[in-house]
């Protein structure tokens, strides 16, 4: 098939917008999308230090290669990769040097942050738990990218989700009757976030999987392609196959949902008791005594007989 913009072989079909594009014009169209997405959403505005989260994954890259493209340039901006190991063997230690790698040919300053340093890592954890590693790993992974921004003084990081991530999280929170969690995931830091949080920027929330995919193919992004061992998502894997059979079905549906979400948002009133207090263990924000990360921690060294 022909690319519906030029005479070149086409890579990719868009069911949503019916074209075909080859791997220049499907290029152009991410560019242009997530470059509006920045200022749309003044993701950098009066930032200076932008932390981009690399866990060395297609989204993640690509979010990294695409930044240093539209926003390389500029003198005022400073980039710095950060890629958190939680200590996962024959998964992370492998996609750690596909990060190192790419962040080392765009010229970024590029720092790893440890489980080992900061919580306890995944395959120990693993060994003593069976049940919903993503749960730890995600409170962990959050203070840990927390604290990476306040000792490299970012004023925003950037996350690699994209349109399908979102969607599913939008989903899956309502489907847990979660609101305050629908005002926190959003394109451009939460609306409830306290200031002790970095924020949290999301350039791809435009971009379906699929096209980052094709991006990061036609841009020759050498990225680790393996899944975590313990990715037990029980809600996420069946949420994700309905919203792709909905747009094969009914093709737009993902940027309708998407739309509806970003309307949500935009009408969502912000909660005034959500004060920030600081951990009595380790100094960072919280919303009670002790900060979640040190309440697992403190749970699982008993358990584990630490
Ligand atoms: S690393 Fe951690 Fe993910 Fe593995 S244990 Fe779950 S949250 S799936 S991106
Ligand atoms: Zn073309
Ligand atoms: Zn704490």
């Amino acid at each position: 098939m022909k690319c519906s913009e030029c005479n070149n072989e086409a890579v990719i079909y868009l069911s949503y917008s019916q074209k075909f594009l080859c791997s220049k014009h499907l290029s152009r169209l991410v560019e242009k999308r997530v470059g509006a997405s920045i200022r749309e959403y003044g993701m950098i505005e009066g930032r200076k230090r932008i932390g981009v989260a690399v866990s060395g994954g297609k989204d993640s890259l690509t979010m990294l290669y695409l930044l240093h493209k539209l926003l390389g340039k500029d003198r005022r901006l400073k980039l710095i990769a950060i890629t958190v190991d939680e200590g996962i063997k024959g998964y992370r230690d492998v996609s750690i040097r596909n990060a190192r790698r790419l962040a080392k040919s765009l010229g970024i300053e590029h720092h790893i942050y440890k489980f080992t340093d900061y919580a306890i890592p995944m395959d120990r954890l693993m060994k003593h738990k069976k049940t919903d590693p993503c749960s730890y790993c995600g409170v962990f992974r959050r203070w840990i990218l927390n604290k990476a921004a306040g000792e490299l003084k970012l004023d925003a990081l950037a996350i690699g989700h994209n349109l399908d991530d979102i969607i599913q999280t939008f989903l899956m929170n309502m489907m847990r009757n979660e609101p305050l969690r629908i005002a926190r995931f959003t394109p451009n830091g939460g609306i409830i976030e306290s200031e002790a949080f970095v924020s949290r920027i999301r350039p791809l929330f435009s971009i379906p999987e699929r096209e980052v995919m094709a991006y990061a193919l036609c841009n020759n992004i050498d990225f680790h392609n393996g899944e975590c061992p313990y990715a037990a998502y029980a809600l996420r894997n069946p949420v994700r196959e309905f919203l792709n059979n909905m747009e094969e079905k009914y093709p737009g549906v993902k940027f309708r949902v998407l739309n509806s979400y970003l309307s949500v948002l935009k009408n969502m009133k912000v909660p005034e008791n959500l004060t920030t207090r600081t951990c009595i263990t380790c100094g960072g924000p919280s919303s009670t005594e002790q900060c979640k990360r040190c309440i697992l921690l403190d749970k699982l060294k008993k358990q584990m007989g630490h």
